[in-house]
């Protein structure tokens, strides 16, 4: 399915853009069926502060829906989804997780780092098919990524600045590192691997969403996982055992040597 310049891209630079995996009365579903879920869960809620100017608050990412909805796991196992993973890896992957992104206008971003810090997939990594819902470019905070850095090892983690990213943590990178903001159309598939370092800047438009619905999936080489992503899947649906890994271990960190920039391994700090 995939050409040989497709998988060397991903091979080389660890980003492949699949264009057009789905179409457009699909993406309408998907907006639709989503919206619908965020309405529901919100009125589920007693958190909500209707005074807040956090466009968050309304529109928080919904985690891990394929374990109670039907389409968000038809999705997660999609044969062309499937196709691509397997062209790409070799063999078929394992379902770990699933997520919406909202991200409407003036909402803040995630900032760069690693899903492997997250998934500890041993042996092996995670890979990540990561579908724009909305056309998606850097105003709207489209993903950005650093290419070549799936060849890296885990980086030690350090606070990322909560302006302008939701999460809390984000990895340091070499001062001549180039993001590339990944361009994208309703309907493309970025898939990425685990190590790829990658995040996105808020969304600055006053009017555009930037949705996203996002797999992430085990390599079909792996034993092991953190436990926020049991139970885990295999590409037909149904659950397979999967051993606990644990954070810790060792993670890189920048050094200076003769004006470059190199890659030391110290033992990693797990609060
Ligand atoms: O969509 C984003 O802004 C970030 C998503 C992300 O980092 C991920 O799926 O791993």
């Amino acid at each position: 399915m995939l050409s040989n310049k497709q998988k060397h891209q991903f091979d080389t630079e660890g980003y492949l853009v699949v264009s057009d995996l789905f179409n457009k009365e699909e993406i309408n579903f998907y907006r639709t069926h989503f919206e619908t879920m965020r309405q529901e869960q919100n009125a589920q809620r007693d958190d909500i502060d209707p005074a807040s100017n956090d466009p968050l608050v309304q529109y928080p990412r919904i985690m891990q829906p394929h374990r109670r909805d039907e389409a968000s796991l038809k999705w997660v196992i999609d044969k062309r989804i499937n196709a691509v993973l397997v062209d790409l890896l070799g063999r078929e992957p394992f379902v770990a997780q699933t997520m919406f992104y909202f991200k409407p206008a003036g909402a803040r971003g995630q900032a760069m780092h690693q899903d492997q810090y997250f998934l500890r997939v041993q042996p092996g990594t995670c890979i990540a098919a990561w579908m724009a819902v909305d056309d998606c470019d850097e105003s709207n905070g489209c993903l950005r990524v650093l290419p070549g850095s799936h060849t890296w090892p885990l980086l030690c983690t350090t606070d990322a600045d909560n302006a302008i990213s939701f999460t809390d943590v984000t990895v340091e990178l070499p001062d001549d590192a180039t993001l590339v903001p990944v361009q994208m159309h309703a309907g493309d598939v970025l898939f990425f691997n685990g190590q790829l370092v990658h995040g996105s800047l808020p969304n600055t438009t006053t009017d555009r969403f930037r949705r996203a619905l996002i797999g992430h999936y085990l390599v079909g080489e792996a034993e092991k996982v953190h436990q926020w992503y049991h139970p885990v899947l295999q590409m037909n649906g149904q659950p397979i055992e999967m051993g606990l890994s644990e954070r810790g271990g060792e993670c890189g960190t920048w050094v200076s040597m003769d004006n470059e920039k190199h890659l030391e391994m110290r033992p990693e700090i797990v609060d």
